[in-house]
């Protein structure tokens, strides 16, 4: 007999951005970062035990994968057993769909490897529960996966520390506000690619530690800018805020622009939606940019301002559709059963 647990996610949206590594081994940041959860974007996953399996499957989006994707998939359900205390795991079914593009600088590994450590520590043992302390030591095995994985352990907006060199569970993600605890924030996205992106984001954010001279001062700012953040959020001041956000994004991007060769995730849609985001702005509407290891321009918004600021990416030349989102909930266990 094998067990099925399915397992869902929702990915989320640095708002104050992470990017480098102080400690390779463990994948803990070299900054502190802050996130949105996002509603409707998900990632949904099945993770299905069977000992007469040969080797780990992955069937993602209906595709069968294997190669790196798939290693990593197994090196996290390992994880995920020693944490447990499972020795000889059973090979494993994972059945992954994201209802948004892949690998596309939308975070798709952020909702993935949360997604996967629900459904695996719920595969892996028999009658678990996700309460908060079990949420808590998840986040931390995610984050082994992708650093912002860990953040979509939790709905609403969630800081990620960055932890001692060495320490694995030092870097801990906090929630910082419940899911409906700033109900009228969205984030709009303009979907400027369907494809993968050229450079992943650990392969980016490794060569822009080594070869930028604007690295260094990025991360110097960082605490400064998750001070100011965290200020903005809990006075629920989206002007303070939105002035972080895109601050944080830009340099970011500047840092990454000045590693040799440059890492380039900007494309002519990208610009053009931050300039965009600036005239709404000037005319009163609530749009400040970011932007991830991809090339989508996405704003933070309210509620009343979403479809003037969705409306002004869709006319961007390059933006193919837009997703507005609102704050999302945490990683949950949909269905866990014999099979
Ligand atoms: C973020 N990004 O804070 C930043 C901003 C992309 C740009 O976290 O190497 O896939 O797996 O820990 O989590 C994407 O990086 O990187 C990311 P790894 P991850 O959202």
């Amino acid at each position: 007999m094998t067990v099925g647990v399915v397992a869902e996610a929702n990915t989320n949206i640095a708002l104050v951005k992470y990017w480098g590594k102080n400690d390779e081994e463990y994948n803990l940041p070299a900054v502190p970062s802050l996130s949105l959860t996002l509603q409707g974007l998900r990632t949904r996953t099945e993770v299905r035990l069977d000992p007469a399996l040969p080797a780990d499957r992955l069937l993602l989006n209906e595709s069968d994968v294997t190669g790196e994707p798939l290693a990593k998939v197994s090196r996290h359900l390992d994880r995920v057993a020693r944490f447990l205390g499972v020795s000889d795991r059973p090979r494993a079914w994972v059945r992954s769909d994201n209802n948004f593009p892949t690998a596309a600088g939308l975070a798709s590994s952020a909702s993935a490897f949360a997604a996967l450590s629900v459904a695996a520590a719920g595969a892996l043992r028999p009658g678990f529960v996700l309460d908060d302390v079990s949420r808590a030591q998840l986040a931390v095995l995610a984050r082994q996966g992708s650093g912002s994985a860990a953040r979509s352990l939790y709905g609403g907006i969630v800081l990620l520390g960055t932890g001692t060199p060495g320490q694995c569970d030092s870097a801990r993600a906090t929630p910082v506000l419940g899911t409906d605890d700033w109900p009228d924030l969205r984030m709009v996205i303009g979907v400027a690619s369907e494809a993968a992106k050229d450079t992943g984001s650990t392969d980016g954010m490794r060569h822009t530690a080594a070869t930028s001279p604007y690295f260094a001062p990025f991360v110097a700012a960082a605490p400064t800018d998750l001070r100011q953040a965290m200020a903005a959020v809990k006075a629920r001041d989206l002007v303070a805020l939105g002035a972080v956000v895109e601050r944080s994004a830009l340099r970011m991007h500047a840092s990454a622009l000045a590693a040799d060769p440059a890492v380039v995730y900007l494309r002519g849609a990208t610009i053009e939606g931050l300039h965009a985001l600036r005239s709404l702005r000037a005319r009163g509407v609530a749009a400040y940019f970011t932007c991830d290891a991809g090339p989508h321009p996405k704003a933070l918004t309210t509620a009343r301002d979403a479809d003037a600021v969705a409306a002004a990416l869709a006319a961007v030349p390059g933006v193919l559709r837009t997703l507005v989102a609102a704050p999302g909930p945490g990683a949950r266990l949909i269905e866990a059963g014999a099979q």
